[in-house]
């Protein structure tokens, strides 16, 4: 049987972090698909299309990777893809509450779907998709936080 694993998120945008935990997820997976929650209530920085082509922009020539988004609840998007796991990231204390208690949700809502959860790489322990927008914003110099791709539009949309 084919282990799938969604890998869930905003990814707004996509950064170097979230790609170690997508790539080392493909240890553990045959197969991660990498869902952006269509969210239009959430303020974002990038449309999803934007999301989604930076995203296969960034893993091109990575196999067993698929892009999509998705809305409602995440269980039920992964038990459409026939996914018996979630990805997801862990950096610091500071995130421990929060997956604790999407986990738990989730575990409550489908109790056929485990979350499984990867430690950042040590290089990435401070890259957040919202720390970046803000560097960025002000001048910040963010090349080595994120693929080339996703430099590029955020200095275009911040007019830099
Ligand atoms: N290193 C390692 N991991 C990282 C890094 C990094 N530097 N940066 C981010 N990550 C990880 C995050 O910890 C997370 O696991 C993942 O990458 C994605 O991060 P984000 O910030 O893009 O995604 P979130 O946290 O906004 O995603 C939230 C969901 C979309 C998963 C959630 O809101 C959801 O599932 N919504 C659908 C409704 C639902 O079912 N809710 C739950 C039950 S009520």
């Amino acid at each position: 049987m084919r282990r799938i694993a969604i890998y869930p998120g905003s990814f707004d945008p996509v950064t170097n972090g979230h790609i170690d935990i997508a790539k080392r997820g493909l240890r553990l997976f045959d197969q991660i698909i990498i869902a952006i929650l269509h969210n239009p209530g959430k303020k974002s920085l990038f449309t999803v299309d934007e999301r989604l082509e930076m995203l296969s922009e960034s893993m091109s020539g990575i196999d067993n990777v698929e892009f999509d988004t998705f809305d409602g609840l995440l269980v039920e998007y992964a038990q459409k893809r026939k996914a018996s796991a979630v990805l997801r990231g862990m950096r610091a204390v500071s995130d421990f509450e929060y997956e604790f208690q999407l986990a738990l949700m989730n575990r409550k809502l489908n109790r056929d779907i485990e979350t499984v959860f990867l430690m950042t790489g040590l290089r990435w322990i401070f890259t957040s998709s919202s720390i970046i927008k803000e560097a960025a914003q002000f001048g910040g110099d963010i090349s080595d936080m994120v693929p080339p791709g996703v430099n590029r539009r955020i200095k275009t949309k911040f007019g830099s």
